[in-house]
């Protein structure tokens, strides 16, 4: 235990992490790959993906903590990057500094140039079942995994409104039922082989206990792939950015 959490420790101090203004748009770095970012779920999916993709193809990245705290996701370098300013985007170097910014594009933009095998994805022409599936588990993922919401209404807010906690926790518990019908009897989300899918969805799922769901036990489907994604060394090294 202790020696993996530190390997995974001493992986990330490899990771250039230094925050510094004039770095912003800085394009020395041999890297491809600035990822914008904070220790949120949103942020972890792009970590967790680009530690996979370091790990199956090499491809090296950089980040840089965006301090929510003092709003610098709201400045203007930023806004230039992702108008939404919210974290995460991203910078690509090897493509003239092409940005992209909303966590499921960023996923299948580097899926679409860095995961040449499709190791994380499924072929669009040969495999347009899986292909497809893929999407519709992002859809789904971005558009109504609302656990931060419950989240939110429990940890966050101003107020304490029980009605607002009730909604989102039973909303929280049947979107974790949807999950539990397709993997009761599946390993991943599609197919045969962790996805950009599953990436896109285990940081929301990861942090059910802040979002009112202590346990998972009820789910056994959804626990054990949530242990399984939990165990891998990239999984763990791209859960401590930053
Ligand atoms: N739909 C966006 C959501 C991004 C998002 O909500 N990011 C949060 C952190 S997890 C953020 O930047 N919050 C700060 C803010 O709203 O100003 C995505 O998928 O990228």
């Amino acid at each position: 235990m202790t020696s993996t959490v530190s390997k995974a420790a001493r992986r990330l101090r490899s990771i250039s992490c230094t925050f510094n203004p004039s770095f912003r748009f800085s394009t020395m770095s041999t890297k491809p790959i600035m990822l914008y970012t904070a220790g949120t779920p949103n942020g972890r999916k792009v970590s967790i993906l680009l530690e996979e993709l370091k790990a199956a193809y090499g491809l090296e990245y950089e980040w840089q903590k965006i301090d929510l705290s003092k709003n610098e996701q709201k400045e203007p370098w930023f806004i230039a990057l992702n108008p939404n300013g919210r974290i995460p985007a991203i910078v690509d170097r090897a493509r003239d500094n092409f940005a992209v910014f909303e966590t499921g594009s960023i996923l299948l933009y580097l899926q679409q140039y860095y995961d040449k095998e499709g190791r994380f994805s499924f072929d669009p022409v040969k495999q347009p079942n899986e292909n497809s599936e893929v999407l519709q588990w992002m859809f789904w993922t971005n558009a109504g995994l609302w656990t931060s919401i419950a989240g939110h209404f429990l940890n966050a807010a101003p107020e304490n409104i029980p009605y607002a906690q009730k909604r989102y926790i039973d909303e929280t518990r049947r979107l974790f039922g949807v999950m539990e019908i397709r993997l009761k009897d599946h390993e991943w989300l599609v197919g045969d082989k962790i996805s950009i899918a599953d990436i896109n969805a285990y940081t929301w799922t990861a942090g059910h206990k802040r979002c009112g769901v202590d346990s998972i036990d009820e789910w056994p489907g959804l626990k054990k792939w949530l242990d399984r994604i939990a165990a891998r060394e990239t999984v763990k090294v791209g859960s401590l950015v930053p």
